[in-house]
């Protein structure tokens, strides 16, 4: 590796301790990006290294709220605006038990070279909260949402810092957490996307990064003569990514052949009807297991991990960060999978990205395959700042040809580093030369 890359990297891990989501995912980056340095010895200069992993503002409160029963609990809750060379921070905010601040530095991190490859206006951050929605009611999100909300207002705005929903967080939690924006601020502006379409979302932007996911796999697929007609797909996951990563496989021709949760999950040989995953999951708020309830053709599995021994064509995982280790990789490999597309971040181990890439097998790394979402975050800004509205069609469109677009740019950036086919550091490389010269013009700052 570069020695300046290196010496970055040591720094990195030596400051930010026991951050291992953190250093995993900056491991992987600056691995990739070592080529670049090579070429380019006045970004050392500039210190532009140490600037890009060090995140311009770490936000980190409480958030105390009552339960219906009056009882007191309080979460942590973040924001870490990492990059705003480009734009305005841009990222989801997740709540989930498990989030702690590397996981919200590693998405973070991510999120700022996955906004530079939508080729749109956007800078990095992402947020959340250690709190677990899951058995709460809706009285209860509200309270949450609101009190979360009567923190971040002051860190956040249209043109400063534009967040979103990820893991836990869906229109729901949106709608309630704009609803305390407007009467904090009492402005009606875009400062949050996902918005219902009742007061300034867009449309396209719930199905956006499912659809957006197979866009691209459609563009690799296509670039080998291939297509998803009548492949065998598993996705795991049946939340937001993973249902709308569904219904364009549907679309294209493919079969999904199971989907989970995090206690386990569902597979049906003659293809999971995605009518009755939407009625449980995103009607009832419900468990994977009810399925078989609806088709006893099917079988459940206590397990999540166990998803990955079904054989498939495609593989496309869509719950979260590190679901498929090297093992579950290599029964795939023997299973005699052709392509990998990360709809969740960072779904794959390190392990398990390289030893599918030294398999043969064509792999779409995450800031290239889920930025679907994002970037129709970004149409929905666009929207916003115009006061217009455009057709599912129109965004639809546009949301291909920037999937599209991000395909023949990773694969572009991946051959004049002579790395054909090695679509993590073409994601990498390509993600990263925007920022680096927006960084470099705009001076240390
Ligand atoms: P949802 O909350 O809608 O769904 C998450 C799904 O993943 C659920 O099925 C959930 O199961 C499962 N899951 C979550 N945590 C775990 C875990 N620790 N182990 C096993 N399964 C788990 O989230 P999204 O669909 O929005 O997000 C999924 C992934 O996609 C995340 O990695 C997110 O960062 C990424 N992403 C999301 C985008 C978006 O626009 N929403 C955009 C780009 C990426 P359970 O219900 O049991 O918790
Ligand atoms: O990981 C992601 O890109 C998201 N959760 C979507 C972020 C956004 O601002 O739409």
């Amino acid at each position: 590796m570069n020695a300046y890359v290196q010496r970055v990297l040591n720094d990195l891990i030596a400051r930010n301790p026991g951050e291992k989501e953190f250093h995993q995912a900056a491991t992987e980056i600056l691995n990739s990006l070592s080529v670049v340095f090579d070429k380019h010895p006045e970004y050392e200069e500039k210190g532009l290294l140490e600037l890009l992993v060090e995140p311009e503002r770490v936000i980190m409160f409480r958030v105390p709220w009552a339960d219906d029963n009056g009882k007191i609990h309080v979460n942590k809750g973040y924001r870490v605006q990492f990059n705003s060379a480009i734009g305005p921070y841009k990222g989801g905010l997740r709540f989930h038990p498990s989030v702690n601040l590397s996981i919200v530095k590693f998405l973070g991190f991510e999120q700022i070279f996955k906004n530079s490859l939508t080729s749109l206006p956007i800078g990095g951050g992402k947020g959340g909260s250690d709190f677990d929605p899951k058995g709460k009611s809706d009285m209860e999100i509200m309270r949450f949402c609101q009190s979360f909300m009567s923190e971040l207002y002051r860190h956040i705005g249209a043109d400063t810092d534009v967040p979103a929903g990820d893991i836990g967080v869906g229109g729901r939690e949106i709608g309630y957490m704009f609803g305390y924006y407007k009467k904090l601020v009492n402005e009606h502006v875009g400062v949050l996307t996902g918005r219902g379409l009742t007061y300034g979302g867009s449309l396209v932007r719930t199905e956006a990064t499912g659809y957006g996911l197979v866009y691209l796999m459609q563009e690799m697929l296509k670039d080998q003569d291939l297509d998803f007609n009548n492949k065998r797909v598993v996705i795991s996951g049946s939340g937001n990514v993973a249902i709308y990563a569904h219904e364009k496989v549907n679309q294209l021709g493919g079969k999904v052949l199971a989907m989970s949760d995090s206690n386990g999950y569902i597979y049906d040989e003659n293809g999971i009807v995605l009518d009755t995953i939407k009625l449980i999951k995103e009607r009832n708020r419900g468990r994977i297991s009810e399925y078989v309830n609806y088709h006893p053709s099917a079988t459940y599995v206590e397990g999540c991990k166990g998803i990955w021994t079904i054989p498939a064509d495609i593989a496309l995982p869509c719950a979260t960060q590190n679901e498929l280790d090297l093992d579950a990789a290599k029964t795939l490999v023997k299973n005699g999978v052709r392509a990998i597309g990360e709809g969740a971040n960072m779904p794959c181990t390190i392990e398990a990205a390289e030893y599918f890439q030294g398999n043969g097998v064509l792999f779409a790394p995450a800031k290239a395959a889920n930025a679907g979402g994002v970037a129709c975050s970004a149409l929905e800004m666009a929207q916003s700042s115009m006061r217009t509205f455009w057709s599912f069609h129109e965004v639809d469109e546009k949301l291909k040809h920037i999937m599209i677009n991000i395909f023949h740019n990773i694969k572009d950036a991946a051959a004049r580093y002579g790395m054909n086919g090695n679509y993590i550091a073409g994601a990498n490389i390509a993600g990263f030369e925007k920022v680096a010269n927006a960084m470099m013009v705009q001076g240390v700052c």
